[in-house]
């Protein structure tokens, strides 16, 4: 693991976590840790072959409310929306602390955020793996969320080879996205129960939320465990049981209601009564349909979801004030509702403003997060800031505040498009761009580049060096050809690179995803670009999200025919209730397109 990613990843330990480890992870390491290691036994746990271990660490049957759930977060993501739904389905949160909390539990969720091999160090160093290890052997109720599942294995490709828990056969890889798939596998899926497990009793054949690039394999080997799979290119696994262990690849609490009830099934056994794995028509991956909310503060100060034609938020009367539609807690808690697959906030003015001190958008995330129960996603001014005390901010500690507050994902605009300028024009990776920083600890699928580009037409190809295509629509000097060129700072300033260039070149410097936005389709109710989005979906590996210019359903349908983006995104129409979502995805129901109903 790289020191930066280390000490990142430490740092980005709870509180309360990192105050049980102020002996420093270090020091725990060897004087500390020996006192456990006598204590634990571990039969079969490879992770531990060579510790020797004297006699038991007993697990006693805790005498504490049925209501409390143990939760093991060693901070290195959003684990408040496990947090928020654990609560919401009324029940009290005991934080691990120690291992002998593990120990200790009587049901324990452990959602694993992050890459592997920087979760296994902290586990390693913090004796959280040995008392991991014992508290699963002894079949105690267990739940662990995607990396949650992966460490239960003996090893990951994850930066690796490294070493798992060891507890179940097998080796956690990559996706292989040379036969056409999109990695990371990000959106809804289908799952293939293939045992009796009573948490995925609710799930039927409706879609459940992944985001992940590794991925473990089903084989004779740890066939007793696998209780469902989902395909992807291949047949993974997709969940695990044995007794009242169970892990999940997909996410419960970003799964909407199917996942709220795959967590209360968990936490409460005896509602397992009502059997009803019914209705859903899933079959794979879904093309999903995202709500945007463009943020920001109005001339009063107040932060309002806000719209733009073609980028220019400002009414077109003397005062010129900011459009306001509506509230953006409130807006997002409409969309989840009306069956958003995914919600964006994006701080339009971020660029200008310092994201930690615009405390109103982090609240807004944390009040989205209490009840919305599908991915979200915050964009704006993600970026190395100095204050004017000249106190430093890396931009991963302003994605931290954001993964901390709510966020799933961050979007990286203006400050991805001068790290793909420098790496063109040098060559080299420096490791250093926030792009680059923030994929290495926080993993790629929670990184999103969101471009804003703009259309220039030409009349020969050969007029620029950068990639042109020939158009569907002729420029308004009958041009034939145009180039997109990329934009920052919300459109104000062009820059000379085009948005094929620079979507190939954050792909490789660590995006996850693509938000591709088209400032002439902004706001104008006419469609897609579908020339862009095509261009920009078969030039690269990872899943595009199409934006700008939404204005009826078949715009959806037309996109997701005519291209191979993942998802389309929309604002104004769902603002302005010309056209609910559950209307948008009926409709592409009709047209055989598979979505999440
Ligand atoms: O550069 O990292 O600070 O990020 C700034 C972010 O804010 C970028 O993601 C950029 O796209 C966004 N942004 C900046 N200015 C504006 C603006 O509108 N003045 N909004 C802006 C971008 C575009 C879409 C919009 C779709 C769909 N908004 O997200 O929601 O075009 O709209 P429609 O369905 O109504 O057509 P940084």
């Amino acid at each position: 693991m790289e020191a930066a990613a280390a000490a990142a990843f430490a740092s980005g330990l709870c509180p309360s976590t990192r105050a049980s480890l102020s002996s420093s992870c270090s020091s725990y390491s060897s004087s500390s840790l020996l006192l456990l290691r006598d204590k634990v036994s571990l039969s079969n746990c490879s992770h531990c072959t060579n510790v020797k271990h004297s006699r038991n660490f007993s697990v006693r049957a805790s005498s504490s409310a049925d209501s409390v759930v143990t939760l093991l977060d060693y901070g290195a993501g959003n684990v408040r929306s496990v947090r928020n739904a654990i609560r919401h389905l009324g029940f009290d949160i005991k934080d691990v602390q120690t291992p002998e909390d593990i120990l200790n539990a009587d049901r324990l969720i452990f959602p694993g955020v992050g890459a592997f091999a920087p979760a296994m160090e902290v586990l390693n160093k913090t004796g959280m793996a040995e008392a991991l290890c014992s508290y699963i052997e002894k079949d105690r109720p267990f739940l662990g969320i995607c990396l949650g599942l992966q460490l239960l294995f003996e090893s990951s490709e994850e930066d690796g080879p490294i070493k798992g828990l060891g507890l179940i056969p097998g080796t956690i890889g990559r996706f292989d996205s040379s036969n056409g798939f999109r990695v990371p596998h990000i959106g809804w899926n289908a799952l293939q129960v293939t045992m009796d497990s009573e948490i995925l009793e609710d799930v039927g054949n409706r879609h459940v939320y992944f985001v992940h690039s590794y991925r473990a394999m089903p084989s004779d080997k740890n066939k007793e465990w696998v209780s469902s799979t989902c395909h992807y290119g291949d047949n993974f696994i997709a969940s695990i049981r044995r007794g009242n262990v169970h892990a999940v690849q997909f996410h419960p609490e970003k799964s909407g209601d199917v996942g709220l009830s795959v967590l209360r099934r968990f936490l409460n056994p005896s509602s397992n009564r009502t059997k009803k794995a019914d209705g859903g028509k899933a079959s794979k991956l879904a093309k999903r349909v995202i709500a945007c909310l463009d943020v920001r503060a109005n001339d009063k100060g107040d932060l309002v979801v806000t719209k733009g034609d073609q980028y220019d938020v400002r009414e077109q009367t003397k005062e010129k004030e900011v459009r306001n539609l509506g509230k953006p807690v409130e807006l997002a808690r409409q969309y989840y509702k009306d069956g958003a697959d995914e919600i964006s906030f994006l701080n339009i003015t971020g660029f200008r403003d310092f994201p930690l001190g615009d405390l109103p958008m982090l609240q807004v995330l944390r009040y989205t997060s209490e009840n919305v129960f599908v991915p979200l996603t915050v964009g704006g001014g993600i970026r190395d800031f100095t204050d004017s005390n000249g106190r430093h901010y890396s931009s991963l500690e302003v994605a931290s505040e954001y993964f901390r507050s709510g966020a799933d994902k961050i979007s990286i605009g203006s400050d991805a498009v001068y790290a793909a300028e420098e790496y063109l024009r040098t060559g080299v990776k420096t490791g250093k761009s926030s792009l680059e920083q923030i994929s290495r600890v926080y993993g790629i699928q929670a990184v999103v580049v969101s471009i804003d580009p703009r259309r220039v037409y030409v009349k020969n190809p050969n007029d620029v060096q950068l990639k042109t295509i020939k158009v569907s629509n002729l420029g308004p000097n009958g041009e034939e050809y145009a180039w997109y060129q990329c934009t920052v700072n919300g459109g104000r300033e062009g820059r000379p690179i085009g948005a094929y260039e620079l979507a190939k070149a954050v792909e490789e410097l660590g995006a996850g995803e693509i938000l591709l936005n088209c400032i002439d389709c902004d706001g104008q109710g006419k469609g897609f670009d579908i020339d862009l989005v095509k261009l920009i979906s078969d030039a690269v590996s990872i899943p595009v999200i199409a934006s700008s210019g939404a204005g009826a359903v078949d715009h959806f349908s037309e996109v997701f025919a005519k291209t191979d983006a993942s998802a389309a995104l929309a604002a104004g129409i769902f603002h302005r209730k010309e056209v609910p979502i559950q209307s948008v995805k009926e409709y592409l129901l009709k047209e055989n397109i598979e979505v999440r109903i």
